[in-house]
């Protein structure tokens, strides 16, 4: 049933390798030695072959298949695993536990005083989630025998979408080709999906878009009786996993696939066109998500063409899906495309802000916004988005972009918990102290009842799935920020090590650091101090000071011989600065307090200018650059240091990927610091200033 793929990292962090350390092997063996697994549901069965499954493979001997009765008489050493309320055997454990407090997704992990593990929940989805758990703590070495574990997740909606064409082609994506599409229908064979939705459920992601927000032609059909029996099947493999599917679906519908030449919200055609869409699609899948919409942006069709906005757009298609249980997710990434930056007032970073906040609670209750966590688009460095604590009548969804579109696309290493740790922990202030995102974001700062994390996926057909192997611990660490933002980084860097390469401690230590710094370096060698963008236009890798494509009337750094950076300030810039709450506008107003990280995102000032760190502005783009590339250098040295311990194909993948992040780091370097050189003309080209 499972194929073993380890060398080519097809089993990323569930290789489930086997045990060395003797002690350690049979201290576990002698609490894992049966299972009873009580229930035949498809989602307990899912967990019953994968516990089996982690403890042959990792423990060399295959558990019995206890039956209930004889743990009832008393064996030892049993894994008992089920929902609260299946059998007399679990009743126990409501001394210890308030069942009714874990939800539909949380549960327990006990180990009792007779050896026996007990793996429960309210919910078969909360006992899958706790196997993976268990599985988990004996992945990564640690002791089970006074488990006292209660989780549950801090947001309810765990999502990844991903951005695939019909035709095969992953937008933004870098690691081959869609493993759902190809020449404009499904894949037959869906065998790739269910090795996908195990590795999802074992970090517990609990939803899926499979479709391109950009919905072509032949996405659009995907919600037709064409197509529908194939995402029914697709649905089905997400289910035995405790996923639901979503789809992306094309705004214009009613007039691209309906025969309808309107698709004005507020048209009672469009209305009961949408209406019998939806009701077709639950006739196929009864427990469908619901809509991703991104509509009147980047010029995809939406409600402005009839003069209405977007909760009119959002609402039409939730009371669509309703009846059924669905939602509708919208987008917030909206933003006037054709601007001209020699007018120095518009601001992209306002636009999502000056549209949607005028429509706070008007929104119905099965419409969540879906929101870039900053205000540009993925950036290495931008602020939190300010819809994020202005937004306080309205379910929102924090979107993260796992796949590398502008922090180096998978061929530079860039682990990015660091940079989301910041998102989750920035304060708004929107209630006052500790009112964070990680707050807003669940729906718990303002009593939303649906909230959550969603982000743009990292995977395609690679046989390791991400291109760089390296980048998988992006997609684990999406993951389980997801189900606790309260995770640390070096925590998740750890974990995602061990599970993949395994307990040895050389390794940990080497790969560990690479992770960690891998960020800050990338940050060191392309834009500085939060400028952002500096890359060639379109497919957006390498480095372009001028080149992005919606900057060709003028730039976003606004360099020029004097200086740099935007002024975003309320005094006498966009006023952008404006959307926040109280102490963090102040933060930001300030040249004096805002911090150095951004700032040329709020404000425009002179090279000479003298950052926190005490050096000059352009002395700092100097020195991050030659940095950041020398740092680029020394990870092919440390990866090189393990390479009698890695095995061969990996070490390999990952080793070319480094040799060029090196090289390129250069290029970024040459390019930035020339180009400043030129520009400011007050440092000559080996960094120093001369005047
Ligand atoms: C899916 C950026 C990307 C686009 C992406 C868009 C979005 O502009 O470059 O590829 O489109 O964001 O998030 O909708």
């Amino acid at each position: 049933m499972y194929r073993k793929q380890a060398e080519s990292g097809y089993d990323c962090w569930l290789e489930y390798r086997h045990i060395e350390n003797a002690s350690l092997r049979e201290n576990y063996l002698k609490r894992c030695a049966s299972l009873a697994i009580i229930g035949g549901s498809p989602l307990l069965r899912t967990a019953g072959r994968e516990l089996a499954h982690a403890i042959s493979s990792m423990l060399g001997e295959n558990p019995k298949d206890e039956a209930v009765t004889l743990i009832d008489a008393g064996a030892k050493g049993t894994i008992i695993v089920g929902t609260y309320g299946s059998s007399r055997l679990l009743e126990p454990l409501a001394d210890v536990y308030r069942f009714d407090e874990l939800g539909e997704e949380g549960y327990i992990i006990h180990a009792s005083e007779d050896d026996c593990i007990y793996l429960s929940a309210a919910s078969d989805k909360g006992v899958l989630y706790a196997v993976f758990h268990f599985i988990r703590l004996l992945q990564t070495g640690q002791s089970i025998e006074s488990l006292r574990i209660c989780e549950v997740p801090r947001n309810g909606l765990r999502m990844i979408n991903h951005w695939d064409n019909m035709d095969g082609s992953i937008e933004r994506g870098y690691a081959g080709k869609s493993i759902f599409f190809k020449d404009g229908r499904f894949i037959p064979d869906m065998s790739r999906i269910r090795d996908y939705a195990r590795l999802l459920a074992s970090v517990a992601i609990n939803a899926v878009t499979i479709n391109n927000v950009n919905v072509h032609r032949q996405e659009s059909r995907l919600i037709t009786d064409e197509f529908l029996p194939d995402v029914a099947k697709a649905a089905a493999i997400f289910r035995d996993y405790g996923i639901r599917l979503y789809l992306s679906v094309n705004f214009a519908s009613t007039i691209e696939i309906g025969g309808l030449n309107t698709a004005d919200p507020l048209d009672p055609d469009v209305t009961a066109w949408w209406k019998e869409a939806a009701a077709n699609i639950y006739r196929y899948i009864p427990d469908f998500g619901g809509f991703l919409v991104k509509a009147d942006s980047e010029f995809r069709p939406g409600p402005f063409t009839y003069g209405r906005n977007h909760a009119d757009g959002a609402n039409m298609l939730a009371d669509a899906v309703a009846p059924f249980g669905g939602a509708v997710i919208w987008r917030c990434f909206v933003y006037n495309c054709l601007q001209d930056w020699r007018d120095r007032k518009t601001d992209r970073a306002r636009a999502a802000y000056d549209h949607f906040m005028p429509l706070d609670g008007l929104f119905r209750d099965n419409v969540m916004l879906q929101i870039k966590n900053g205000p540009m688009d993925f950036q290495v460095r931008e602020p939190v988005s300010p819809l994020f604590g202005g937004l306080t009548q309205t379910n929102q969804l924090l979107e993260l972009q796992i796949t590398q579109e502008y922090t180096g696309q998978q061929r530079h290493l860039c682990y990015l918990v660091p940079q989301w740790k910041e998102v989750f922990d920035f304060d708004t202030y929107a209630r006052g102290e500790r009112s964070t995102i990680a707050e807003v974001a669940s729906g718990r700062l303002f009593g939303r009842e649906s909230g959550g994390i969603a982000a743009v996926s990292n995977i395609g057909d690679d046989r390791n799935w991400t291109g760089h192997v390296l980048a998988q611990a992006n997609w684990h660490g999406y993951a389980r920020l997801a189900w606790d933002p309260g995770l640390s980084a070096e925590q998740l860097a750890s974990e995602w090590i061990r599970m993949t390469f395994g307990l040895a401690a050389e390794p940990e230590r080497v790969v560990k650091d690479m992770l960690l710094s891998s960020y800050d370096i990338y940050e060191a060698y392309t834009a500085p101090l939060g400028v952002g963008w500096m890359v060639n236009p379109n497919h957006h890798y390498g480095p372009n000071v001028d080149g992005y494509e919606y900057s060709k009337w003028g730039t976003y750094h606004y360099a020029d011989c004097h200086g740099m950076g935007v002024d975003r300030t309320v005094r006498s810039g966009t006023g952008y600065a404006g959307q926040y709450h109280g102490p963090v506008v102040e933060r930001y107003e300030s040249l004096a307090d805002c911090p150095d990280e951004l700032l040329l995102f709020f404000h425009h000032v002179p090279y000479a200018h003298v950052l926190k760190s005490g050096k000059t502005v352009i002395q700092h783009i100097y020195d991050a650059h030659f940095g950041g590339a020398d740092r680029a250098a020394e990870l092919v040295a440390k990866w090189d240091s393990l390479a009698s311990r890695i095995d061969a194909d990996r070490f390999g993948q990952v080793r070319e990927r480094l040799v060029h992040q090196a090289e390129h780091a250069c290029e970024w370097r040459d390019m930035i610091n020339t180009y400043f050189y030129r520009k400011s003309g007050i440092a000559d080209e080996q960094g120093r200033v001369i005047y």
